[in-house]
């Protein structure tokens, strides 16, 4: 192996963007001598390339496994191969020691005929290569390459369609690589047809290598087998009917493999082994009777469900009830292999099916759900195929304890996929399951959804991250080759719904859904390949709908033949029993007992169900967070404030450089900026950046997890962060001082993200479900991004609680502020949020000591934009002290990171100080509120401007200015005492945005309920109503903030 890589890493690419370039350089040199293989080829020419057209990506792969193989045993490998690696090594001159294989057609006029070999070889005679007949030569290479072709084109070929009419890849053509007539194999024609039995669908002018070759000597002929086909089991020949024919098996009757794209010749053997080894799919009756009996209960329970509401909606699973076995196949092996916890995420389709047969939820629960019952807890509630469970159980097959959980999700297809990592990733890490050993994911997927959604891509993307891997999850496609009404050629340009994942090398098991043990096969497949190597996998199910989208649907309005042929098809549990029948596994009056008593089964659990008279939300509830609640008063909060000890130990270490700092070479921009930190600290302030590391570390010292991920966070968008300092000559060298702070401290996680908002959010949002005990924080490179995951934010942040009483305490840090950056780079768009906000503007809370805290109980999330470093630190500290958990999105400052006057003291985070949700006028003005003409309302940094301006014009007596920090939960009883505290004067709102962006209109009904009498209005000033967020024009911007500065003051 050792020796492999050398020799391939000697011809394979030394920079990994350039890998086949050198080996076809190898290859195809002109002028130099082989006794260069040491030193790097120099990168290949245009005409180089096109002198050897086998040469590309595929053929260099086949090539290094022959050379893998020739290594480890000359004789394996075909002689001629045998005699090029030979000379090859020995030096050969460019050319001499490769000739053309035999002919995939007629020569082309840059191609070599295999006769061209044959005096070289003779002259090798002293390397002892044996003498070489031409034909054989031809023979065997014509063989291997035929191998190669069904590994890799095998599955176009494959009886996928249990109705028999579509192609899983939409292509009904047959690949010139499995067409015998491709092959310059003259002597085996005019052949009487070889009898194989083969099960697939024939094709239209099926034109296989199996029916064409019809020579039944040559058939009988034998040839060796390469080392990279297992089709022989112990044998290391085979006749060449008995290859084809094992091919054939392997690759195109119900499985349909697609792997050859992996980069890894351990797991492209280790697939081929799975699928070729003779007999591999074959299983006992004992494990047949078990998917029976699984069969049994998906079809029955569609089938009881359909019996007693006729007209409900529950998007069955008829046509692929093979979900069933297929996904407790996965879970079986799964556990087998020592896995306890399972995250799922799936769509509509089936989902009661695997709540009730999976999962095994009381079926009571699930019939309650068809009741219209009323909630016994709070919330809205979800329609009953979008809810969540969670279930711990004795799984039977191996007799060890397995937890399962399906995520709530929305209608939105596939947007719970990250969600579902996220949630598996922190298990896996609050498991110290380092390895992904213990707890994995298993997403599902429709087929149109699957092709179709952006997000399936993004997520895909963050499979092999360090961060953000779960080390491998199992999807498994519904592909029911519909989408709604869509046909598939209208819904994608891939030849394969599954092709996303090839970005990832993820395999693609497609298989008929209608042959129970080729699911099952796979499936084990996948959950070994899961255990074994740690990466995704997919698999693809093609089955059919039996019913229209929904059980309401009239499916024939737009797929009548489809439909035809789906009337005229039995279900798989009808033909399995045949299957089993004919074989003598069960007989009938077995069949008829197991059926029979699942149904009694769902008879007297629907009976049960109609005692019931209420639901309870928090059966559904996929994350409960046992112990968190249980003892807690729900309106006391701890404290957010800190001892100064703690503010100087975390700020002093924050400040220092690597401890091992002569070895540990940081860039002097860094050591600046630490001294600057040091110096703040020692005179007891902080900045944004320093109130971060502050709350953070606070909360780590108090042994809660912190993660902060988004998109170049380490660093922060606008420099101001530096959490992870890299030496500056060593590469991966870097310091993390938040990791050490304590020697008992929580893990800290700081993680740049992959370019993605939809997933990330989403994966973040899962790690918060997780654990309650943990700061999980997204950050947006600028907060306008977010709305490329909008679907997070209004689908699960907003009203998740509502939907599942699920609560998250995820922070949403979005930078935000109209600095003149141009429309994408401005607004993070605070009204968006705030119109999500369940706040009534017109309700004000009984103003009693528990205020604040219910306000927060109360509404769904937090909105704040805070002014000062202090009320950051209490912000993301009071997450952690609240006895509930609640998103908080946080509009976080741009210039103000730097700006000399957004600083706090110590004094202002210290025991006793805590988060202030408005910050009333503490100047002059506040002295004598009688005198004061006009109290302008704001929130953010446009203070600071107002607070210049009007020190420009003197006008500190005349003008009181009040900061909003918090605008959801809107506090109105501290708005409505300042208003009040200056009576006399005018009532100014006051931002930067837009007028028909920014709190504006959240505030001014707000405003008006905290005055409570019709006799005072709010006026605004600020920018007017426009279509783009900010301008483009340097100019303009400034002359917008001019004209809203001296409206402000003006009076
Ligand atoms: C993001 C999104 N867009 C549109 C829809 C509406 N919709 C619901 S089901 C469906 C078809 C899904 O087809 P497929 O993924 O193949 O799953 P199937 O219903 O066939 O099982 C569509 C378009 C949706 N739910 N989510």
């Amino acid at each position: 192996m050792y020796r492999t890589k050398q020799l391939v890493s000697s011809i394979l690419p030394l920079t990994p963007s350039c890998g086949t370039e050198k080996l076809v350089t190898f290859l195809t040199r002109t002028g130099e001598a082989v006794r260069c293989l040491s030193a790097p080829p120099p990168p290949p020419t245009a005409n180089a390339l096109a002198a050897e057209p086998f040469l590309n990506g595929s053929s260099s792969t086949y090539v290094e496994e022959m050379y893998n193989a020739w290594l480890m045993d000359p004789k394996s490998v075909h002689s001629s191969w045998d005699a090029f690696f030979k000379s090859a090594t020995a030096g050969a001159e460019p050319g001499a020691a490769y000739t053309r294989p035999p002919s995939l057609g007629s020569l082309k006029p840059n191609e070599v005929p295999i006769s061209a070999l044959v005096p070289y070889l003779s002259q090798e005679q002293g390397l002892g290569a044996p003498q070489v007949n031409e034909k054989t030569i031809d023979d065997h290479l014509a063989v291997q390459a035929i191998i190669r072709s069904y590994q890799i084109r095998g599955h176009h070929l494959a009886a996928l369609d249990p109705l028999g009419i579509n192609q899983a890849d939409l292509d009904s053509s047959l690949p010139p690589e499995l067409q015998y007539s491709s092959y310059n194999l003259e002597k085996f024609s005019k052949m009487l047809a070889l009898n194989v039995p083969l099960h697939h669908v024939p094709l239209p002018d099926s034109d296989s290598p199996i029916q064409l070759i019809q020579n039944e000597k040559d058939m009988n002929r034998v040839f060796k087998l390469p080392a990279t086909t297992f089709i022989g089991g112990k044998e290391r020949q085979l006749p060449l009917k008995d290859i084809l024919s094992r091919l054939e098996n392997a690759y195109c009757r119900h499985i349909g493999v697609e792997f050859m794209f992996i980069n890894s010749l351990e797991q492209c053997n280790w697939i081929r082994q799975k699928f070729e080894t003779p007999g591999i799919t074959k299983f006992d009756n004992e494990t047949k009777r078990l998917i029976l009996a699984r069969l049994v209960r998906a079809t029955g329970f569609e089938a009881f469900l359909a019996k007693k509401w006729t007209s409900e909606k529950r998007f069955g699973l008829e046509g692929c009830e093979m979900l069933i076995p297929a996904m407790k196949t996965v879970i079986d092996k799964s556990s087998e292999l020592g896995v306890e916890s399972i995250i799922m995420g799936m769509p509509h389709r089936g989902r009661l099916n695997v709540l009730a047969n999976v999962c095994r939820k009381p079926l009571e629960q699930i019939f309650c759900q068809f009741a219209g019952l009323d909630a016994a807890d709070d919330g809205s509630g979800d329609v009953k195929y979008h809810l969540g469970t969670y279930i711990e159980r004795l799984n039977r097959v191996t007799n060890k304890n397995i937890r399962l959980a399906v995520v709530a999700n929305p209608s939105h297809l596939e947007a719970v996929d990250p969600v579902v990592q996220g949630k598996t990733r922190a298990e896996q890490f609050y498991r110290g399951d380092t390895e992904g050993k213990r707890c994995m994911s298993i997403l599902l997927h429709g087929d149109a959804a699957f092709s179709g959604q952006g997000v399936v891509y993004e997520t895909f993307h963050l499979s092999d991250l360090r961060d953000y891997t779960t080390r491998g999850t199992i999807h498994i496609v519904v592909n029911n080759q519909i989408g709604f009404t869509t046909d598939p050629r209208h819904s994608r340009s891939s030849p394969y719904c599954t092709d996303v994942a090839r970005v990832v090398n993820a395999p693609i098991f497609h298989v008929n859904a209608d042959d129970p043990e080729a699911v099952v096969h796979v499936c084990n497949v996948a959950a070994e390949w899961r255990a074994t190597f740690h990466k995704d996998v997919v698999i693809d199910l093609v089955s059919y709908r039996r019913n229209g989208h929904n059980e309401i649907d009239e499916p024939m309005f737009t797929q009548p033949l489809m439909y035809k042929k789906v009337k005229q098809t039995k279900n798989v549990l009808e033909k399995y029993v045949g299957q089993l029948l004919e074989e003598g596994i069960v007989t009938k009056e077995e069949m008829d007992d197991i059926r029979l008593k699942y149904d009694k089964i769902c008879e007297e659990s629907y009976v049960n169900s109609q005692n019931e008279k209420q639901i309870r939300y928090k059966d559904w509830l996929d994350s409960p967070w046992s112990g968190f609640f249980e003892g807690k008063d729900p309106l006391k909060m701890s404290t957010t404030g800190v001892h100064e000890e703690t503010l100087d130990h975390i700020g002093k270490r924050f400040s220092q450089p690597p401890p091992n700092a002569a070895g540990f070479v940081i860039h002097k921009g860094i050591e600046r900026i630490l001294r600057s930190r040091m110096d703040m600290v020692e005179h007891r302030s902080v900045d944004w950046a320093l109130a971060e590391a502050m709350a953070f570390g606070s909360l780590l010292r108090e042994g809660i997890h912190v993660r902060l991920s988004g998109q170049d966070v380490e660093r922060g968008t606008f420099s101001h962060r530096h959490h992870i300092l890299h030496h500056q000559t060593v590469d991966k060298s870097i310091w993390n001082p938040l990791c050490n702070l304590y020697p008992d401290q929580a893990p800290y996680t700081v993680c740049n993200s992959s370019l993605s908002e939809f997933a990330v959010l989403g994966f973040e949002l899962g790690y918060s479900m997780t654990n309650p005990n943990a700061l999980v924080c997204w950050e947006a490179q600028f907060g306008d991004f977010h709305n490329t995951a909008q679907t997070i934010i209004d689908q699960f942040i907003a009203s998740g609680q509502s939907k599942w009483v699920r609560q998250s305490g995820i922070v949403l840090l979005l930078p935000h502020g109209m600095e003149g950056m141009g429309p994408e780079h401005s607004s993070a768009h605070p009204e968006r949020f705030l119109q999500l906000c369940s706040e009534d503007e017109s309700y004000f809370p009984p103003l009693t000591s528990e205020f604040a805290i219910r306000q927060l109980h109360d509404i769904n999330m937090i909105v704040i934009n805070c002014t000062t470093p202090a009320n950051y630190f209490h912000a993301l500290r009071r997450q952690i002290a609240l006895p509930f958990r609640k998103p908080l999105v946080v509009m976080t400052p741009k210039s103000l990171l730097r700006h000399p006057d957004a600083k706090s003291s110590f004094d202002e985070m210290l025991e006793g100080t805590e988060f202030q949700r408005a910050i009333p006028e503490k100047g002059v003005a506040s002295q004598s509120p009688e005198n004061v003409k006009r109290l302008l309302l704001c929130s953010g940094k446009v203070y600071y401007d107002l607070r210049k301006a009007r020190e420009e014009k003197g006008l500190e007596n005349d003008i009181a200015i009040c900061r909003i920090e918090q605008l959801a939960p809107f506090p109105f009883d501290i708005v409505k005492e300042e208003c009040e505290k200056y009576s006399n004067a005018e009532l100014v709102w006051v931002q930067e945005e837009h007028k028909n962006f920014g709190p504006w209109s959240f505030v001014r009904p707000r405003v008006e309920t905290a005055l409570g009498d019709d006799s005072r209005r709010i006026k605004y000033v600020g920018r007017t109503s426009a279509a783009s967020p900010a301008t483009g024009s340097k100019n303009q911007h400034i002359r917008e903030v001019n004209s809203l500065l001296s409206d402000s003051i003006a009076l």
